[in-house]
């Protein structure tokens, strides 16, 4: 297909679960811009730092541009050939749960629906599982047992109608920055509204809070179990609905009474003053929505949460009312799409479950299938148990990076290694699962492709492809349709588009539903290539009969579940679960902090994309660790060192961020440093397997570690046009500059050649013109290479974290260097000094540093907008703000002291 360059392209981001609707438009040189849609209703224009600098991520460099046999190039042909046949022998041999499909949330709902049914349908297993295991499963199951189905209730909306938000275990300011910015500029119009977050650190969204709840690890079952209570005995009851529309309220109340007070604050770690504080308010504010993400999901005791939440809400029918409601937000651009296909081991296809033998028979009619899998299939961690001893004899991987973000990731990786027969469909050649690859498949990306996603308000947009494919790289749902077809389902895979995908998917939605089932977009069953080419967003339900009234248990006219009741349970009420909190002790004298793991602002996942973004690669530039100043001094260990956290499981190398945002005893690092990003950064080589057994969903917010300081000898920091191809360094972390790459180092030994060192990170020539400086004494080095009068590369080492500004090295990659005045300058004893430090830059917009943001706040911008008139920062995307603002309020303490 050949696409029109000169037209704005109507697409969605492919980041995060917000869904924002994305203009993206080709130039006729080729280059790509992005904006945000301003008619699109999750975003109305508006984009975060990730969505903004989309068109910096879609270059060819490192892609997979033809498919590869054990890391030869081959033709499609022959690799589609090789997978089906070694499929099909290995499922004649060992029966069809020896093979085993482990998906994504960032697959299009068209290669999900295919993937799934292929799996369920035609080689009879439910072994295709996703990394929504590991993102979404509490949510879902916690959904399934008090509402009878995986319905998120509410709408976007219900965030700027809510007097009161909660949000828990969830950094919406980083992860969700559109939501969050949404619910900033409706606060702003009605300062009213009250904000609570519930977040053991105290993150960039503590910032619009009026009370942060520093809650203990899991603490969070007893918080809610403890509400439940309070509402019990302050008579802030919905007697009515409760006896309407719900079941087990007693029991339910009976097991929260268990807990008083002061147990839910010996629980939590708050104080009854914290607690009754947050428990007066929520009795108080009818309009009250409860948003809930990882902190809640990544538990052992995930589905608990999720229903100690929910049962405040239906006691006091806030549900599926406009500005209330309890409200899950999910991860992934198609985390709703993919439990809408049933891409779950333990779901079916369109909501319906796999222990069902009507349902089961249903879909089997329905797709005319030999063999629908009778029972669920194995989840994400028992799926890589299974290839590690050997039950899964064939593995295919799609849209997922599981050696970087499964828990116990060194163990996953050696179980891949192990299997037999590994397929892994990506866009990248070299990922840390990719390498492994028995048979890889390039798939077409994200502006390559076409096909639907699912948004957290359960908004169903198209994305739209305004690239051409690339080399020989194809979508999924092409790939896994060929593959179907070889096994010998050419009937039921013989798929012509896209739309007719959709079109079979919207009918099975439908199909034999009659308000029992809440997933119905049967009203797109007809939908042609046309329909499907325009298909403007829209919400489910969107069933075939317009009679709304047929349709029980929803209003489509407001688009809201469970206000009048109508759950998706045998009597059609909501289930009550009676919940009793348990604490749970996992740290040990030899691993006596607790780690938590989550997001930076500007980084995806595993960096396969952002990572390619100067912009985004700027922010956060390197793997970290946040740490307590009490914590830190108790091990040695101050600010920027470089540290040891080690686990059972593992060990990483990370720099050391002491602050007092951090809780006592806790320990947060990111999750996306890969060993392409970092010498030794991959943080799931910490976590373990250890999962909530309702959901199975892995606990990777809680695990046990400790930390030590790693002597480093010496420091240094480069610069370098090209990536090294390797570095012999204990401690490196690589980040995209403009022109280049900027690298940190540490060393275990000072005696070192640095200018054979400094030869190899930059790929300089012998003989290439080099300029250096050495103190052997004070351990100071700096060396600068040149070609032409271009800076190839320059290397700062230092007994000590490198105090050169980071900002002026990588410009110096840009810069001509024709005289010898400015060549010394690199190497002279303040490099950069003269040219004031931009530091850690907040707004990659315009790429503002903190010290900027300071200084102009020391000099008396002490608005954000004042901040923005200065210095422009925070005016374009908006998702520094919350920075902004914390640093003006740094500055206005500093200035009070
Ligand atoms: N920038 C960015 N945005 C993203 C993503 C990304 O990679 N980068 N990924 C997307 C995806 S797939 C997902 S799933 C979402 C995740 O979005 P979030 O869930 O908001 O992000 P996390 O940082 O994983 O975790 C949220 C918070 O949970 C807190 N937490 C840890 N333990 C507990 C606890 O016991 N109780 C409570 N109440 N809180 C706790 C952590 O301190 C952390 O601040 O983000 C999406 N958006
Ligand atoms: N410690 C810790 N671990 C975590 C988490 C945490 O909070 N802490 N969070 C978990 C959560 S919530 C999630 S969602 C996971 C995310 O973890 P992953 O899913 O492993 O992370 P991604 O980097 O998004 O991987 C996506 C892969 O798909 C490829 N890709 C991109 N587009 C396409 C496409 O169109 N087709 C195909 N075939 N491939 C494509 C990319 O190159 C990349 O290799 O991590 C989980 N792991
Ligand atoms: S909030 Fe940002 S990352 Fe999420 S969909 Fe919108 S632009 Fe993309
Ligand atoms: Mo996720």
């Amino acid at each position: 297909m050949e696409i029109d360059a000169a037209r704005e392209v109507r697409t969605t981001c492919p980041y995060c679960g917000v869904g924002c609707g994305v203009l993206a438009k080709v130039a006729a040189d080729g280059q790509v811009s992005v904006r945000g849609d301003p008619d699109h209703p999750a975003n109305f224009g508006r984009l975060c730092s990730k969505g903004s600098a989309l068109a910096e991520t879609i270059d060819l460099d490192g892609r997979l541009l033809h498919p590869e046999i054990s890391g030869r190039r081959a033709g499609w042909n022959e690799a589609l050939d090789l997978v089906a046949s070694t499929f099909s022998q290995t499922i004649a041999e060992h029966g069809p749960d020896s093979v085993a499909f482990y998906v994504s949330g960032q697959l299009l709902t068209e290669d999900y629906y295919v993937a799934n049914k292929l799996m369920k349908g035609f080689i009879g297993s439910a072994n295709i599982d996703t990394n929504s295991r590991l993102c979404m499963a509490s949510s879902v199951a916690g959904h399934r047992r008090a509402f009878g189905s995986d319905t998120v209730p509410g709408t976007y909306e219900d965030f700027e109608l809510a007097d009161l938000i909660v949000l828990v275990g969830s950094n919406l300011a980083w992860c969700h920055p559109v939501l969050y910015q949404r619910i900033a500029a409706a606060r702003e119009k009605r300062p009213g509204m009250k904000i609570v977050l519930i977040d053991p650190r105290r993150t960039m969204t503590a910032d619009i809070a009026d009370l942060h709840l520093a809650i203990a690890p899991d603490g969070d079952v007893a918080l809610f179990t403890g509400l439940l209570a309070y509402l019990g005995q302050h008579n802030a009851l919905d007697c009515g609905y409760i006896s309407a529309h719900t079941a087990g309220f007693g029991q339910a109340l009976f097991a929260a009474s268990k807990l008083d007070l002061a147990g839910v604050a010996a629980a939590t770690g708050l104080s009854e003053d914290e607690l009754t504080r947050f428990y007066s308010l929520f009795a108080a504010t009818a309009k009250t929505v409860t948003v809930y993400s990882q902190g809640v999901n990544q538990s052992s005791q995930g589905t608990d949460k999720v229903n100690a939440i929910i049962n405040c809400h239906l006691a006091t029918g806030r549900i599926g009312k406009p500005g209330a409601g309890p409200f899950s937000v999910t991860g992934q651009p198609n985390a709703m799409g993919g439990r809408e296909v049933g891409g779950m081991a333990n779901m079916l296809a369109a909501h319906m479950e796999i222990e069902n033998p009507e349902h089961r028979d249903r879909v089997q009619r329905f797709w005319n299938a030999p063999a629908v899998a009778q029972k669920p299939g194995l989840k994400a961690v028992e799926m890589f148990q299974a290839l590690a001893d050997g039950r899964i004899k064939a593995l295919w991987i799609m849209a997922t990076n599981p050696v970087d973000s499964m828990p116990d990731a060194d163990a996953v990786e050696a179980a891949i290694k192990a299997c037999p027969f590994v397929v892994v469909s990506d866009v990248l050649t070299n990922t840390d699962t990719v390498r492994h690859a028995h048979v890889r498949l390039p798939a077409a990306a994200w502006g390559e492709k076409d096909g639907t996603v699912t948004n957290s308000e359960r908004r169903i947009s198209r994305q739209r492809a305004f690239l051409n494919l690339p080399g020989d790289a194809r979508p999924d749902w092409w790939i896994v349709a060929e593959v179907g077809k070889r096994m010998g389902f050419g009937e039921a895979f013989s798929y012509s588009s896209l739309a007719e995908i959709f079109a079979e998917h919207a009918e099975l939605s439908g199909f034999e539903n009659d308000g029992a089932r809440d997933f119905d977009i049967g009203a797109y069953a007809g939908i042609d290539a046309a329909g499907y080419r325009e298909l403007a967003p829209f919400q489910w339900p969107a069933p075939s009969r317009q009679e709304s009234d047929t349709l029980a248990g929803c209003n489509p006219s407001s688009i809201r579940f469970f206000a009048d009741g109508n759950f998706y349970t045998p009597d059609r009420k909501a289930r009550f679960i009676a919940i009793r909190p348990t604490v749970e002790t996992r740290t040990s004298p030899d691993y006596p902090l607790i780690l938590n793991t989550g997001r930076v602002r500007d980084h995806w996942h595993t960096m396969t994309r952002t990572g390619k973004s100067p912009r985004l690669s700027q922010h956060i530039a390197e793997p970290f660790v946040e740490i307590h100043p009490a914590d830190a001094g108790h091990h040695g260990i101050s600010d920027a060192d470089i540290v040891r956290i080690s686990s059972p499981r593992g060990d990483v190398l990370v720099r050391a961020l002491v602050t007092a945002r951090q809780r006592q005893g806790s320990l947060f690092a990111p999750m996306h440093w890969t060993d392409q990003f970092a010498a030794r950064g991959r943080l799931d080589v910490l976590t373990a397997p250890l999962t909530d057994t309702i959901s199975g969903q892995p606990a990777l917010k809680h695990v046990a570690a400790r930390i030590e300081k790693f002597s480093a000898k010496a420091f240094g920091f480069a610069v370098m046009q090209q990536l090294p191809v390797a570095i012999a360094a204990s401690y490196w972390a690589v980040a995209k500059c403009r022109s280049g790459w900027r690298v940190e180092l540490a060393f275990a030994d000072d005696d070192i050649d640095w200018a054979a060192f400094a030869g190899s990170l930059f790929g300089t020539p012998p003989g290439a013109d080099i300029l250096a400086y050495h103190d052997r004494d004070a351990g100071q080095h700096r060396i600068a290479a040149f070609d032409a009068d271009r800076l190839s590369g320059a290397l700062f080492v230092a007994p000590g974290p490198v105090a050169v500004s980071r900002g002026w090295a990588a410009e110096q990659l840009e810069e001509n260097h024709h005289g010898q005045r400015e060549r010394f300058r690199i190497v002279a004893g303040r490099a950069g000094a003269e040219r004031p430090d931009a530091g850690a830059i907040v707004c990659t917009c315009y790429g503002i540093g903190a010290n900027q943001i300071a200084t102009a706040a020391a000099a008396g911008c002490t608005t954000i907008d004042a901040i923005g008139g200065a210095l422009k920062a925070g005016t374009n995307c908006g998702s520094c703000r919350a920075e902004i603002r914390a640093i003006i309020q740094v500055n206005r303490v500093q200035a009070a002291e």
